[in-house]
């Protein structure tokens, strides 16, 4: 038997994160990877490795979409950056034309290539049309401050009180990722199911962020659950998952590491 994981992700040109990401993870998983590219980035070495945002057209999308869903009865689907209020719409528009087992969100809000309005309305388009429509979402420290609308994130309680507040907007499960931002020796991650707050721990690795790493755990969450384990069952594993890929990293000419899986 095989299980499919599917991805609505952007690409991100030099393999450390998004749809590239997203697929290496549900290789490593076992599982058969399939995915629809919503946009193009390429970060720009001319430009202190800035961003270079190019969406695909709508049409594309609708087009990628239907391939993938008409192929495969797909129950499992990895949502990760959308980029503008016409890919939302798409998207969104796909989504509620079938039912899902599970919609995980990986809530990528800003590129730094993007208008600060035009950005705005992306992340207004996304709380509105596809935030309610996910079963687990996953918000970094930054990403959980936006969603909750809370001042500041300083401790697990804090994160925790986040997560609260974002399932009140729709999602079954938030898992919300303190990761190295928060104070301490650990990466320390919450559940919220609705009623119960499960932290999740793990020594952290190094003090900087790496890239891919919220891509990795998202995708190794969607594998998971595609496989047919439960939310907390998958949210520990990608966890563990995530920890081997971020200290498999690699380094290159980028000012920062990108996540390997697998190795
Ligand atoms: O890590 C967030 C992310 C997700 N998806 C794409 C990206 C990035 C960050 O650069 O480019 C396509």
């Amino acid at each position: 038997m095989v299980d499919f994981a599917y991805v609505i992700a952007g690409s991100e040109a030099t393999g450390g994160a998004g749809i590239q990401t997203d697929l290496k993870t549900f290789q490593e998983l076992d599982t058969f990877g399939l995915g629809t590219i919503t946009c193009i980035v390429s970060f720009d070495p001319k430009n202190s490795w800035g961003h270079r945002f190019v969406p695909v057209d709508p049409d594309v999308i609708a087009d990628q979409i239907e391939a993938a869903t008409s192929a495969y009865d797909l129950d499992v689907v990895k949502i990760g950056m959308l980029g503008t209020p016409a890919t939302i719409d798409v998207v969104a528009h796909a989504l509620a034309g079938q039912s899902w087992r599970h919609i995980v969100l990986d809530p990528v809000l800003i590129c730094k290539g993007q208008e600060p309005g035009a950005a705005l309305d992306t992340d207004q388009a996304l709380r509105a049309q596809v935030l309610p429509r996910a079963t687990v979402v996953t918000p970094n420290l930054f990403e959980a401050q936006i969603l909750s609308g809370m001042d500041a994130i300083e401790t697990v309680d804090d994160l925790a009180e986040a997560a609260r507040r974002i399932a009140d907007q729709g999602p079954r499960y938030v898992l919300a990722k303190g990761g190295v931002e928060l104070p301490g020796d650990d990466a320390v991650d919450v559940l919220f199911d609705g009623s119960e707050v499960t932290v999740l721990r793990a020594p952290k690795i190094g003090g900087e962020r790496v890239s891919g790493a919220g891509c990795t755990l998202a995708a190794a969450l969607t594998a998971e659950l595609a496989k047919g384990s439960s939310v907390v069952d998958a949210a520990r594993r990608a966890k563990e998952f995530t920890g081997a890929a971020i200290a498999a990293r690699v380094s290159g000419h980028l000012p920062f590491d990108a996540v390997r899986q697998g190795a």
